[in-house]
Order: structure tokens, then C-alpha cells, then sequence
């Protein structure tokens, strides 16, 4: 069966981060594959995987780098099929780095640039879980369900600890 979304990442050291994201897809019922793909130490490994995205099925990649977060950039560069940027936080910048690597894409080779960090994986999932729901009235109806258990988990008045 072919898996819609590809969760990538440009170093083990990614995986807790990107865990979050894989997570939401696992409560949404969206197959994903996962890869580690870095711009710098395996750049063949970056252009085969791009290369062979739209051919294999793939309808959205969720990539996560930290540091020189070139993946995503150098992924949107190397394929049509949408990129979600996760800017992974770093301990030399706190992921800022991360973030403006991402996020300041030329014209024409967008990427869709989440949060830094656990938030931004999660977005992700959920982000990928919307551009599915388009056109799975199904997917549609558990990401609505998904949000409205969040929504009605938020109390209205704080209490004391
Ligand atoms: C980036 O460098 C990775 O995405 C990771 O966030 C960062 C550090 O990688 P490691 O040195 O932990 O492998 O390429």
C-alpha cells in the first residue's frame, strides 16, 4: 500500500522531535514512512528521495532539520509534492537558526515553515492531515473529531495546583 506522507529528517538526533509528528498521523489513521535524509552528510540519498517522491505516491513530506536546516529547502527544490518545514531546536540558537534556514525560501520553491520544535512536528502531522482531508471525507471527519476532543479538553477556569 502506497504511504501518503513521508516524515524525514536530517539526523537520528531529529527522531524525538519528529516522533510528534508521526504520532498525530498514528492517531489520525495516516500511513507515513519514516527516513533520515540529510542535506549535507547524504545528499544522493536527499536527490533520490525527491526525485522518486511523486512516483512513489507520496503527497506530502514533513522534514525536520536543525542547525543548516537545508532539507526541506533543498526537498521543495527537488520536488513538487508539498513540504512542511519543522525547524528542530538547537542548543547553540534555541532552533532560531532553524527556523530562518526554513522559513526564507526564494520565490518559487515554497516551504510551509511550522513552529520550532515538539509544537511545529505536531503541526505538521496535522497540517498533512488537512491537505489529506481534501479529498478523504473520512480522514476529514476524524481530523474534526480529533479537534473538537482538544477543544473540549481545555477547561474553562483555571484551577490551583
Ligand atoms: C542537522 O544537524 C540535523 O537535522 C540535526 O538537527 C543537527 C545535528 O545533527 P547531529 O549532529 O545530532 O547528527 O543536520
Amino acid at each position: 500500500m502506497e504511504k501518503p506522507v513521508g516524515i524525514i529528517m536530517g539526523s537520528q538526533s531529529d527522531w524525538p522531535t519528529m516522533r510528534e509528528a508521526a504520532t498525530i498521523l498514528d492517531e489520525l489513521g495516516i500511513a507515513y514512512e519514516t527516513k533520515i535524509v540529510s542535506a549535507h552528510r547524504t545528499p544522493d540519498r536527499l536527490w533520490d528521495y525527491g526525485k522518486s517522491a511523486v512516483s512513489r505516491g507520496l503527497k506530502v513530506i514533513i522534514a525536520g532539520a536543525g542547525g543548516a536546516a537545508h532539507l526541506p529547502g533543498m526537498m521543495a527544490s527537488k520536488t513538487r509534492v508539498p513540504v512542511i518545514g519543522v525547524p528542530v531546536q538547537t542548543k547553540a540558537l534555541s532552533g532560531v537558526d532553524s527556523l530562518y534556514s526554513i522559513l526564507q525560501m526564494p520565490k518559487g520553491y515554497p516551504v510551509a515553515t511550522m513552529a520550532i520544535g515538539a509544537a511545529g512536528a505536531a503541526n505538521a502531522g496535522l497540517m498533512a492531515a488537512g491537505i489529506l482531508a481534501i479529498n478523504d471525507p473520512e480522514l476529514a471527519a476524524r481530523l474534526d473529531a480529533w479537534r473538537e476532543a482538544l477543544s473540549a479538553s481545555i477547561p474553562e477556569e483555571p484551577k490551583d495546583d
